[in-house]
């Protein structure tokens, strides 16, 4: 069989790339996928280059250009067998805080540019008898004094739950992939001290793709072990 092919949003740094990473490392192909070309080239290349590693300039709040990347995907590898829906990110707390338009964009890129990643992958899913994950977050199922970025969370953890009923029978398994605090560009400075980092997560997205086709791992929720809420 050729390698695996895992498409990933939210590609370019963080906990995306980490999970590039170690998909090559497992032997995946990848697609990597984000709004910065300049960091998914050098991040391709570094994976191994166009064999193994396909760039694609993505926002996840437009459909075309989430259509667009499955189809590349396709065209370049044949097949998808893994999406991690990973493009997103956070918001000041406080329902004074930010713009009404900065709300708009994280809700439309959290929320609709995760289902959407979802709706133009799942055909090719079915077919591979796929993976599909969702990054959600510890706020996802806790609640933060004031956070929006909370209820998009919420949004994604009832969506990996809607999107696992709807696949049911179809083979494809769903996961929810719910970390708390990870160093990377969401914070400016980690609180606690002793985040987790990027490759952390990156073991839990390997440890769910790599179970046997009858094992489906439905939510992976973790903290660094220094982390309250
Ligand atoms: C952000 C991490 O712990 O603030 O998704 O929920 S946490």
């Amino acid at each position: 069989m050729d390698a695996p092919v895992m498409v990933i949003t939210g590609a370019s740094d963080g906990i995306g790339a980490a999970v590039a990473r170690a998909a090559v490392d497992a032997g995946w192909r990848v697609v990597v996928a984000a709004r910065r070309r300049d960091l998914l080239d050098a991040l391709a290349a570094d994976l191994g280059g166009p064999s193994v590693a396909v760039p694609v300039t993505c926002d996840v709040t437009e459909w075309d250009e989430v259509q667009a990347m499955a189809d590349e995907a396709l065209t370049a590898f044949g097949r998808i067998d893994a999406v991690l829906a990973n493009a997103g990110f956070g918001a000041k707390r406080g329902f004074l805080e930010e713009s009404p338009e900065f709300w708009r964009e994280m809700i439309l890129t959290n929320v609709y540019g995760a289902a959407i990643t979802l709706r133009a992958c799942i055909p090719a899913l079915r077919e591979s008898r796929g993976h599909a994950l969702l990054m959600g977050s510890i706020s996802g199922r806790q609640v933060g004094t004031g956070s929006l970025y909370s209820s998009s969370k919420w949004a994604v953890t009832a969506m990996a739950e809607a999107a696992r009923k709807d696949l049911h029978g179809t083979g494809v398994r769903v996961t929810l992939i719910a970390p708390g605090i990870v160093d990377t560009a969401f914070y400016d400075d980690p609180p606690g001290g002793d985040p987790l980092v990027p490759d952390d997560v990156a073991r839990a997205v390997m440890f769910a793709v790599s179970q046997p086709p009858h094992v489906s791992i439905n939510e992976v929720y973790m903290r660094p072990t220094s982390q309250e809420f």
